[in-house]
């Protein structure tokens, strides 16, 4: 009997745990996946994934578990792209679900221009949120309902004014079933590293009002973190900024659109082209040809190499692709040293395995916001209206400047803080940062944002 209940106490421990709750798993650039955990911060597996983030002053509010660590690859995308995020209840698809039905609450998209993105630290300055939505009076649906309607899925367009450049895209998932009667939000969320290859011409100036700091934009205390679901007085109001989705001015022509000087492959974190199978954030690459028997057995060694980086970390959705290189690639090398085959290496077929896209892709959320076509009105919900691009283009000519690697800017060091991570507003002494003593009196506008009138960022 007692090896009865230990042996079941032991599957109980090693039964993955889940309690429906949710991870943002996989995300598609114009409908595309780009596989499974590929270009996101996921957590490692060491410990339950899909949990939430209940405190929200904490650092793992800007990119999840292990967000402060960037990971090893960068997915290109297209200006005005349309990005459509996955959340599943279980990180690896073992099964389907995407949150469970109980937790209903709003959603959102924040951007934060990065220039440091493999290893920027997420937390901090220089977020800004791009849409967001909470209950639809009309559908009697929460954010959260919706998602679920759409298998996990959703979508939204790539601000037209987003200029050439790194991000991270962090979509978030806000879940109140327990936010008023215990007063813990449950925060769920991810952030996608990506490229956009193209883009208008200039750079990215959000006013200063919609600029948020991960963690510090939330105390925890926001009517809309301790809103009752249960017995709800609407409107309900969204945590955080006002969304603001800069749009590229629409009178400006295809020419003006800065075409990337830098191909796909120079891109920091691009995925190798010469990948013969990815998993997540890692790529196996060729092994070199060999014809001797010490060749054949270093092949095997260096094969098994690649396959532990491979498991190590290992990626919250999972190990399918390490288990394919492994098992195809690895151990045939191997059989074939054993067997005296001293050629090789073989060829084998690796395929990236991942599940199905759990659902038809969505239509974005924020139409129109991604469009460059001049007859295109103002997108919905965006601030800026047509001709009144937030993109500053005015200055096309002027030598592109470095982004401050350390915080420094101005003067001698010629660097800009805008893009970098210290903050977007360079002081009168030289320093990136987003407080007063950076944005206001003796502010340097030509190497960052500066404070106009109250409140204003302005170049
Ligand atoms: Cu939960």
């Amino acid at each position: 009997m007692k090896s009865i209940a230990f042996v079941a106490s032991l599957a109980l421990a090693l039964a993955p745990v889940s309690f429906a709750h949710t991870i943002f798993s996989r995300f598609y650039i114009d409908g595309e996946s780009q596989g499974d955990g590929t270009c996101i911060r996921v957590p490692l597996d060491t410990r339950p994934s899909t949990n939430p983030i209940t405190d929200v002053t904490s650092d793992d509010m800007a990119c999840g578990f292990d967000g402060t660590h960037g990971a090893n690859f960068t997915c290109p995308s297209s200006a005005g792209a349309t990005l459509t995020f996955e959340f599943r209840t279980w990180p690896d698809a073992r099964e389907p679900g995407a949150i469970d039905p109980s937790h209903r609450g709003p959603c959102s998209v924040y951007v934060k221009p990065v220039s440091d993105i493999l290893t920027n630290r997420a937390a901090g300055p220089g977020w800004f949120k791009i849409w967001h939505e909470g209950y639809d009076e009309d559908e009697e649906l929460w954010c959260t309902e919706k998602l679920i309607n759409n298998r996990g899925l959703l979508s939204v367009e790539l601000p037209s004014g987003l200029p050439a450049g790194y991000y991270l895209v962090r979509p978030e998932l806000l879940a109140l079933h327990q936010a008023y009667s215990k007063g813990i939000p449950e925060y769920y969320l991810g952030c996608a590293q990506i490229y956009v290859e193209n883009g208008p011409r200039g750079s990215l100036n959000i006013p200063f009002q919609y600029q948020v700091d991960i963690p510090g934009h939330l105390d925890g205390l926001e009517p809309g973190n301790n809103f009752n679901i249960y017995n709800p007085e609407f409107p309900y109001t969204i945590p955080g900024p006002e969304p603001y989705s800069p749009r590229a001015r629409s009178n400006m022509a295809a020419s003006e659109l800065s075409l990337s000087s830098s191909s796909s492959s120079a891109i920091d974190g691009a995925i190798p082209s010469d990948c013969l199978l990815k998993n997540g954030n890692w790529c196996g690459r060729p092994i070199e040809p060999y014809s001797d028997s010490s060749g054949c057995w270093a092949a095997v060694e260096e094969c098994f190499a690649q396959g532990s980086a491979c498991y190590n970390p290992a990626p919250a959705t999972g190990v399918k692709n390490c288990d394919q290189w492994n098992k195809l690639l690895c151990h045939a090398i191997q059989d074939r040293c054993g067997a005296r085959d001293f050629e090789g290496p073989p060829e084998v077929e690796l395929t990236e395995m991942g599940p199905e896209p759990p659902g038809h892709i969505p239509a974005a959320v924020n139409r129109g916001a991604g469009a460059f076509d001049p007859d295109e009105g103002p997108s919905p919900g965006s601030e800026a209206g047509e001709g009144l691009g937030d993109v500053d283009d005015d200055n096309g000519d002027r030598p592109r400047l470095a982004v401050s690697p350390d915080g420094s800017c101005g003067g001698n060091t010629g660097y800009t803080c805008i893009g970098s991570s210290f903050g977007n507003c360079c002081s009168r002494r030289g320093q990136c940062g987003q407080r007063t003593r950076h944005c206001g009196c003796g502010c340097q506008s030509a190497f960052g944002y500066c404070r106009q009138g109250p409140g204003q960022v302005k170049q």
